[in-house]
């Protein structure tokens, strides 16, 4: 029986910023979500995702009971958890015994809660007896826990989020914090709006809405961060604008550092980096005679074959300076996953141990075994990501499991992932969408529980846990991670250590808690003194913060001291090298990959949520003017885009905010949403040295046009996610497909195809069917000789399916009639008829195009607003944008500087 309405406090389950959300339900569903006013990251706002999430997570693309096959070649079948739970044991115990423990591994997340982490390395390290379990934090922060590590001593960022607002200069290199980090933009944005004095450097070779705050954009070439970061120190060496005392007293490395930025002179870095020398001097000059300096980072800097040195130049600059340790100032990495922190805490890299501890430290390695009654680790290292897909690829990894991450869509080189998950003799899955392009190859698919149906603990950016709480049960037989994880731990043991007492003796989230936090006990980010029950009283709290500790620390090396043998911070001399593929010169684009404002990254979850599509409605292709021109190429054509390792098929779209020479793709297309592998078929594996973080941001690629003269469009109202399902493998026929949820409060699918030639009539017949249109009150045309055909199906008036095969010019137009809910006499007269052009004009791409999602206004209606002499307040009062999550102002303000505005409005 469903209670009355309750309020549970919680977090958002998308970005590190970590935002409080008060989640309202009826102790059954989940009802709506608002902002916490008391927690300390968010103070009550959310973004565009965050305020949204009780719109996801449709049941249909849900996992609710467990699934099992027994052969590669069969389909798997429901079975249930006691069935599922012992034969994964059973293969597990068999394959260590055949082949030793490290033909197993564990690929996890940054998704997942501290306690989940922390029973997944137990369960791998103490039980299995193998390093082989990396997280998709491989892909995202080991560029950064290096940097930290090897220039300040411990993987902790120094500041916290109350810094970006103090700071008096902020650099944020290589992150569209605007679409990545939207809560922390808004309190930036605050800031400087109570501070115009402020100073912000943006380095991103687009121009993202983040350049909306900047004073200075420096649109850098691909990868060039680490000379531009040299020729900075250059410039404050030369001009005398660097703290003598602070480098005397607090670091080390610095002559040898000197002598290597004496090459990086403003004239060779501006050519190196494609920027002028001016501007090179202006953002020396604001950093080095700032009172605060901060920068803030992300993927730009990490994912890079020089990520750790994009890193170590870039804190550098901030030892250089002395800016570390106070208000306003310091290197500040942004976490991107909500726990991403957590993970590093707990060990989940393959090098890395519980409690910020190293795999190859022999005391390390002793002290944690002790801890767990367990004779000893193991002395092999483990794999990181790109190496473990590269073992099982070859078969040397026998059983893999996956937890929290979807990595057929999300790592380098999708083709070869592809080809090592099906040769895997036995792949397990633990998701709480069954929908992703990972399950598809699972043996065994695991059922979890998800956001709002799960307890635990997660680390923000700034170091601060907060406690996740459980709003409502998870749907049929899911369950919370740390359960699942342990229930095979227990079986297994079973097998592996029989008679022994159990590692694995956790009834719930906070008895692994309890367990984990002394394992940080004394170390640099002790949380021996945290608990539940004092993060319910007094909030969420930032580390360290050890026993009897009455509160965390707010900012580290406030005193100067570092946590490296010497008690000093290290320079780190090393130089410039271009990315990998930029320095084969045989492809005439680099292409950039990253995040859309409103997606989060498979779109397991905001794919569920048709209005999230509002803003981008599908995967395009982004390349300057100048190279569509080149190429002959209109918005809109398809094109072939293709790299060393594999292709897709999509439309391009002219975007000037980008240079020539760089093409941009959303990370988020996968299998799912585009016929293909996805963007992540292009991209490279080769990784940075250190970190062995792969390369996502600059793969080598060539566009070339193509020719698919037959065009297939369709939309279909109601039942998105099960239409869904149907339709999306009758499209593995064609050249391109691209299926995406639209629409708000008719949530439709849409589809667009194209293929040589017609496809067969009898798979045109069968989409009809599952497209409603073989039936009914369907109107139709069809022109067998031209195979062209049209079919509309009308109900009360309104269209609800559309189909449009062989010519599609008339589906922005329909599109909108559908919008409007009409179906008037024109629409008849030109189904009846063997056109095929729309009557009247088309509207264009742009006007469906959604920039407020929380209050539904498009993109034209703005710029008709502007056109009638609206600025920024007055659209916010007329029309109400903006003024709920923010997250499109930047946008609006640059629709406002774009366009001229009505004379004497
Ligand atoms: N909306 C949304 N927000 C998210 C996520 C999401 O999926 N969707 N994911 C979360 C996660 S896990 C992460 S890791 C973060 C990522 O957050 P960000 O790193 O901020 O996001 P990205 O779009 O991946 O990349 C940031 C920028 O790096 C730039 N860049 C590319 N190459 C270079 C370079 O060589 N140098 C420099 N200086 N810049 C470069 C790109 O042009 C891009 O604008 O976002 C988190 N937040
Ligand atoms: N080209 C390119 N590729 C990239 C990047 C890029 O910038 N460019 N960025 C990289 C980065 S930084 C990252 S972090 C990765 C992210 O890549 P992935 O980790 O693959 O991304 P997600 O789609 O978030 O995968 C998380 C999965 O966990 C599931 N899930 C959600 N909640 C739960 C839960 O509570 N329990 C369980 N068991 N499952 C749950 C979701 O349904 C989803 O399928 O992508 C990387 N790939
Ligand atoms: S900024 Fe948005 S996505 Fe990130 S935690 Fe806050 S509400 Fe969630
Ligand atoms: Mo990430």
């Amino acid at each position: 029986m469903a209670s009355p309405t309750q309020i549970t406090a919680s977090t958002c389950c998308y970005c590190g910023v970590g935002c409080g959300v008060l989640i309202e339900h009826d102790g059954e569903r989940i009802l709506g979500v608002a902002g916490d006013p008391s927690h300390p990251a968010n103070f009550g706002k959310l973004c565009s995702k965050g305020s949204t999430l009780h719109l996801t997570g449709d049941l249909d693309a849900r996992g609710l009971y467990p699934q099992l096959r027994l052969g590669k070649a069969l389909a798997r079948s429901r079975t249930d958890w006691d069935s599922a739970m012992d034969h994964a044991a059973t293969v597990f115990a068999e394959t260590i015994r055949e082949h030793g423990p490290d033909s197993v591994a564990f690929y996890i997340s940054g998704q997942l809660l501290t306690e989940d982490y922390y029973a997944f390395n137990k369960l791998a390290r103490a039980l299995v007896g193998t390093h082989n379990i990396d997280s998709n934090s491989r892909l995202c922060m080991s560029s950064a826990v290096v940097g930290y590590k090897r220039s300040l001593g411990a993987d902790a960022p120094p500041c916290s989020y109350s810094d970006i607002e103090l700071s008096d200069c902020l650099l944020i290199a290589g992150s569209n914090m605007a679409y990545a980090h939207p809560v922390l933009f808004r309190r930036l944005e605050e800031a400087k709006t109570r501070r115009p004095d402020m100073k912000v450097i943006v380095i991103d070779p687009r121009r993202t809405d983040t350049c909306d705050l900047a004073d200075l954009h420096l649109a850098i070439l691909p990868g060039t961060d680490v000379a531009l970061f040299h020729g900075i120190l250059h410039v404050l060496l030369w001009e005398g604008w660097i703290d003598r005392a602070y480098i005397d007293a607090h670091t080390e490395g610095f002559e040898a550092l000197k002598a290597l930025v004496r090459d990086y002179t403003p004239a060779a870095v501006a050519e190196i980096c494609g920027i002028d020398c001016q501007a090179l001097q202006a953002c020396a000059q604001w950093i080095g005679q700032a009172p605060s300096f901060l920068s803030l980072w992300c993927m730009g800097l990490n994912q890079s074959t020089a990520g750790t040195a994009k890193n170590s130049a870039l804190i550098n600059l901030h030892l250089a300076t002395g800016q570390i340790g106070k208000p306003g100032a310091g290197p500040f990495s942004l976490t991107g996953q909500p726990n991403a922190m957590g993970g590093r805490e707990t060990g989940s890299l393959s090098n890395l141990l519980p409690g910020h501890r190293e795999v190859g430290n022999a005391d390390h390695r002793t002290e944690i075994a002790a801890y767990w009654g367990i004779d000893a680790l193991p002395e092999t290292p483990g794999l990181s990501a790109i190496e473990l897909f590269d073992a099982v690829h070859d078969g040397r990894i026998k059983a893999l499991w996956i937890a929290c991450t979807n990595p057929a869509q999300s790592l380098p080189d999708q083709n070869k992932v592809h080809a090592a998950l099906v040769a895997c003799p036995f792949v397990v899955v633990q998701e709480a969408f069954f929908t992703t392009e990972t399950c598809h190859y699972a043996d065994l698919l695991l059922p979890a529980a998800s956001w709002g149906e799960k307890e635990g603990t997660v680390t923000n950016s700034e170091r601060r846990v907060s406690h996740v709480r459980r709003a409502v049960p998870a749907p049929a037989e899911a369950r919370p991670d740390w359960s699942i994880t342990c229930d095979f731990a227990r079986r297994l043991e079973k097998l592996l250590r029989p008679g022994l007492p159990s590692l694995f003796d956790f009834h719930d989230s906070e008895a692994l808690f309890e367990e984990y936090k002394h394992l940080t006990s004394k170390r640099d980010l002790d949380l021996s003194g945290l608990s539940y029950a004092l993060l319910d009283d007094q909030g969420p709290q930032q580390w360290p913060f050890p026993a009897g500790a009455l509160s965390g620390c707010e900012r580290l090396y406030a005193n100067g001291h570092f946590p490296t043998t010497s008690g000093r911070a290290q320079f780190l001399a090393e130089p410039y090298r271009a990315a990998k593929e930029r320095r084969e010169a045989r492809y005439s684009l680099t292409l950039n990959t990253g995040r859309l404002r409103d997606q989060w990254h498979g779109m397991s979850r905001t794919g569920t949520a048709p209005q999230l599509f509002g803003h981008a409605q599908g995967p395009v292709l982004e390349l300057h003017p100048d190279e569509l021109r080149r190429r002959r190429l209109v918005d809109g054509d398809l094109v072939k885009l293709r790299s060393r390792r594999g292709s897709l098929i999509l439309p391009v779209q002219a975007d000037d905010s980008i240079r020539p020479g760089q093409a941009w793709l959303p990370m988020h297309w996968g299998n799912r949403f585009l016929r293909g592998l996805g963007t992540n078929v292009l991209t490279l594996p080769a990784f940075d040295p250190l970190s062995k973080q792969p390369e996502l941001k600059h793969a080598g690629v060539e566009v070339d046009r193509v020719d698919l003269p037959w065009q297939f469009f369709a939309l279909i109202e109601g039942q998105v996610q099960s239409r869904f399902e149907a339709l999306r493998p009758l499209f593995e026929g064609f050249a391109y497909a691209s299926l995406t949820p639209t629409g708000r409060e008719r949530p439709a699918l849409l589809i667009r195809a194209a293929s040589a030639v017609a496809p067969e009539p009898q798979l045109l017949a069968q989409i009809d069917r599952l497209l409603d249109l073989d039936q009914g009150p369907v109107l139709a045309y069809d022109d067998p000789r031209r195979t062209i055909g049209k079919r509309v199906r009308i109900e009360h008036g309104r269209i609800v399916s559309i189909r449009l095969a062989g010519e599609t010019a008339a589906s922005e137009w329909l599109k909108g009639l559908w919008q409007e809910g009409r179906a008037d006499a024109e629409l008849r007269r030109w189904l009846l008829a063997p056109l095929s052009a729309p009557p009247g004009n088309v509207a264009s791409s742009k006007v469906g195009r959604t920039l407020c999602n929380c209050l539904n206004v498009s993109e034209s209606a703005i710029c008709t607003g502007i056109a009638q002499g609206l600025d920024l307040d007055g659209l916010k009062q007329t029309l109400k944008c903006g003024t709920s999550c923010g997250s499109c102002v930047p946008e609006i303000k640059r629709l406002l500087a774009q366009q001229p505005t009505a004379v004497n409005a």
